[in-house]
């Protein structure tokens, strides 16, 4: 089932949210071209409401502080926790999260700005053995991203019983990770270890296949040892402008996040291989005074995937539709207008040319370099403004 990660009101780029309420996605927004066919409108989200203006640091800082910015990859074997703890140190529900592996599809830019830091955390597919080319691409999205950040955070699954060796599909993703980054290694899920003492008796056995550049326990899913997370990687963040306005929360337009939004109705919903031979596209996406209208595309890589969606009398994809509607208003703070159809395109995901009509092409969300501050170079601060 689709978990709930945490929510707020910050919204993906451009998208006000109006009426928000407790438990709506947020909405961020990057630069990336998925489901953008034919889709107008919809920038990226953005915060600014709601609980974007609430208090996050645990200690005020001096406001003059030189301003820090940078990348934080978010890297690991699918399924640890990346998206939900990408989601639980913005604080907004920016990326989908399910219990099905390879959920994540792309890389997603969230961005978090406290006070003089600029964090640009980039959530990233689970590596894993390919099966086909998208797998093959998003493997590539995640060992890209790693190798361009500034920090890597390196995440596992230390629940229920802390384990006493690597996996090796662990050790295998952290091959993905170049060895000259800085690497925060990210024990998650600590929710789920009753003996936390435990918790100490997997240091050495990580620690031995990496010097990190420090080891923080976490639960992404209560928001457990996150605010320590962020004081952690601040200090490995080079000092530099913040390429992001303050208020943004991603970089990827609003439609990205609706297509999402549907893809997690259909993980939720679907089992087995049908989950993942599913691909969404935004059609149309038109907004209007009071209303706006989006039709998207669910597609299915087979003719029998198609019935299994669309439900006996249709009453799955009403469901699909009906909860993602839902999201999607919330997310865009004005009501939505939903239409999902559903195609068969055989094969989509070992199909070069129809991955990147299917939006997973290029590059993905490619986030901004930041402006980096040559030697006597004006800085922006107050102190150089009277
Ligand atoms: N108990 C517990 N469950 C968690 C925690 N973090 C994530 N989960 C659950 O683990 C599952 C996978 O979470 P995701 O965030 O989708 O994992 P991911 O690493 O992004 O997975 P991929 O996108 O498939 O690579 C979901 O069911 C989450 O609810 C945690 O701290 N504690
Ligand atoms: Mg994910």
């Amino acid at each position: 089932m689709a978990s709930g990660a945490p929510s707020t009101h910050r919204s993906p780029k451009g998208a006000r949210p109006r009426g928000a309420q407790a438990d709506g996605p947020s909405a961020p927004a990057p630069s990336g071209s998925k489901g953008s066919k034919g889709a107008k409108g919809a920038k990226a989200p953005r915060a600014g409401e709601g609980r974007a203006k609430e208090p996050r640091r645990e200690k005020p800082r001096p406001s003059k502080a030189r301003p820090r910015s940078g990348t934080i990859a978010l890297v690991g074997r699918p399924n640890v926790g990346k998206s939900t703890l990408l989601n639980a140190l913005l604080g907004a529900r920016l990326a989908i999260t399910s219990h099905h592996p390879q959920t994540t599809r792309d890389r997603i830019a969230g961005i978090l700005t406290e006070g003089a830091t600029q964090f640009v955390f980039l959530d990233t597919p689970g590596v894993h053995k390919p099966k086909n080319r998208l797998g093959q691409r998003m493997n590539d999205l995640a060992t890209g991203t790693a190798a361009d950040a500034d920090v890597v955070l390196f995440i596992v699954d230390v629940g229920p019983a802390a384990p006493a060796e690597v996996r090796p599909d662990d050790a295998e993703a952290l091959r993905a990770v170049p060895d000259d980054k800085a690497v925060v290694l990210v024990l998650n899920k600590i929710d789920r270890v009753p003996e936390k003492q435990k918790l100490l008796d997997v240091l050495p056995t990580y620690s031995a296949m990496r010097d990190f550049a420090a080891v923080v326990p976490v639960s992404a899913k209560k928001r457990d040892g996150t605010k320590r997370l962020l004081r952690v990687i601040e200090e490995h963040l080079p000092e530099g402008e913040h390429p992001y306005p303050e208020d943004e929360l991603s970089d990827r337009p609003v439609r990205f996040f609706v297509s999402e939004l549907v893809r997690e109705q259909v993980l939720m919903r679907t089992r087995q291989e049908v989950p993942h031979g599913v691909a969404v596209t935004v059609d149309a996406y038109e907004e209007r005074k009071k209303l706006t209208h989006i039709t998207i595309s669910v597609h299915v890589a087979k003719e029998s995937h198609k019935g299994i969606i669309i439900g006996q009398g249709g009453k799955m994809l009403a469901a699909i539709g009906t909860a993602a509607r839902a999201r999607a208003e919330r997310l865009i703070g004005q009501k939505v207008h939903l239409d999902v159809r559903v195609k068969t395109t055989p094969g989509w995901f070992d199909d070069a040319a129809r991955l990147v009509d299917l939006g997973y092409g290029g590059e993905g969300g490619k986030p901004k370099t930041k402006k980096k501050r040559g030697a006597g170079e004006a800085r922006t601060d107050r102190s150089d403004e009277s």
